[in-house]
């Protein structure tokens, strides 16, 4: 294990944390792209932080970008990384259609400029790639459930530019004999995913309106439906693709979907609170069979010009081929990301009723 050496992009996201976690469990030495910020944007791998006046770091980070093509060839250069995880990405889909142009330089352009580094240091023979390509690609979905056959139909600027790099991977690899791997990989969320995906924003809420801190939930679509699985099982998938011995693509997915409709319920769920269903379309609500307060509207703001209405995934080829299964079921999932927002909540409130905020 001990020439192991991961260069992850995205590495202050929530997959980067759960990868840096599980690969330095593994012995890997690693070194993290983080982008310059105003505020630190290292939250999520804080626990990893090594000082950097200590010889044996087996994390460090360099700030990098996928928009810009010098520094990821000096930082290859310089870390000659065995594996490269790239999950750098404007990753909101909603947000795309605000910012098309950026999502499509970070997220397109910023696949190639990575390849085109690994090209020009002439590491092929040396490094594997990984790409974090994504169910959006299937968008309005032309099979059910969906595989790595399925044909593709983005629906947004980021599936478009996601979808580009899917493709500028496979042609590398079959170009240039790239060891360049897709994970198509199927909503993941934790107690780390960030606060607007819509998962988090529900149990986040949940948790306020159960601590009285906040009144209502606004979301967007209810009837959409998603393939929802646990970014701690999906990281290990990734790896399992870097360790195949030929570079392929593979779905990862769950294979059971819920509304967004349902995942409200579950959630209110486990804080005690029964949600009813009223109305239709923009008036729709939902409220609390107890109390009859509305706690859930519909506000169109969520909406997206085009939506991705309904995914299933079919991940039989990751279990043949790399034994990969997922492993916490939705109910628990759902329970976990509750627990820790409630947690995050009482803090907060503590912090508060102090006078700390
Ligand atoms: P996050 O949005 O949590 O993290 C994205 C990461 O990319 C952050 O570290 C962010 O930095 C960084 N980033 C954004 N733009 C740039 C840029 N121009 N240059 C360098 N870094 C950049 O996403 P996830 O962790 O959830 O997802 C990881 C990857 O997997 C993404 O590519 C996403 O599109 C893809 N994916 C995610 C799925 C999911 O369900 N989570 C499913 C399928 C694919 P900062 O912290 O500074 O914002
Ligand atoms: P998605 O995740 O678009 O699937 O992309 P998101 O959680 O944003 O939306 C899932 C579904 O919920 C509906 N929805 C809302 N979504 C948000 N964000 N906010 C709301 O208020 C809301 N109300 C309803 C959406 O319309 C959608 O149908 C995620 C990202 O992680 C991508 O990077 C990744 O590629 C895919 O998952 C797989």
């Amino acid at each position: 294990m001990g020439n192991n050496r991961a260069l992850i992009t995205g590495v202050t996201g929530q997959d980067g944390a759960y990868l840096v976690e599980f690969l330095l469990k593994k012995g890997y030495e690693v070194c993290g792209v983080k982008r310059r910020s105003s505020l630190i944007n290292t939250q999520r791998i804080d626990s990893f932080y090594q000082d950097p006046h200590v010889d044996s770091r087996n994390l460090i980070l360099e700030y990098g970008d996928t928009t810009d093509s010098t520094n990821l060839i000096r930082i290859i250069q310089e870390f000659q990384p065995t594996e490269i995880y790239n999950l750098a990405a404007q990753s909101h889909v909603r947000v795309s259609f605000e910012t098309p142009e950026y999502t499509a330089n970070a997220d397109a352009l910023g696949t190639l400029r990575l390849l085109e580094a690994i090209r020009i240091l002439r590491l092929q023979e040396k490094v594997r790639f990984y790409q974090a390509s994504t169910s959006e690609l299937f968008g309005l979905v032309q099979e059910s459930p969906q595989k790595e056959t399925t044909p593709f139909y983005p629906r947004s600027p980021y599936a478009v530019a996601k979808l580009y790099g899917y493709w500028i991977v496979r042609n590398y690899r079959e170009a240039y004999n790239f060891f360049a791997s897709n994970g198509i990989l199927f909503n993941h969320e934790s107690p780390m995913r960030g606060e607007t995906f819509v998962t988090r924003k529900i149990t986040r809420a949940v948790a306020r309106i159960k601590l009285e801190m906040q009144d209502k939930l606004y979301l967007g679509n209810l009837s959409a439906k998603r393939d929802w699985g646990y970014a701690g099982d999906y990281v290990s998938a990734m790896w399992l693709i870097m360790q195949h011995h030929e570079p392929d693509d593979f779905v990862i997915a769950t294979g059971e979907n819920h509304s967004v409709r349902e995942f409200v319920e579950r959630a209110f769920k486990e804080v005690g609170i029964i949600i009813e269903w009223r109305g239709e379309g923009l008036n729709e609500q939902g409220i609390d069979s107890e109390t009859g307060k509305p706690l859930v509207l519909v506000d169109s703001r969520y909406f997206r010009p085009t939506e991705v209405h309904e995914l299933l995934g079919d991940a039989t080829k990751a279990a043949k081929l790399l034994g990969w299964k997922p492993q916490m079921s939705f109910k628990e999932l759902v329970r976990r990301m509750v627990i820790a927002d409630l947690r995050e909540a009482e803090k907060e409130r503590l912090c508060q009723v102090n006078g700390y905020n």
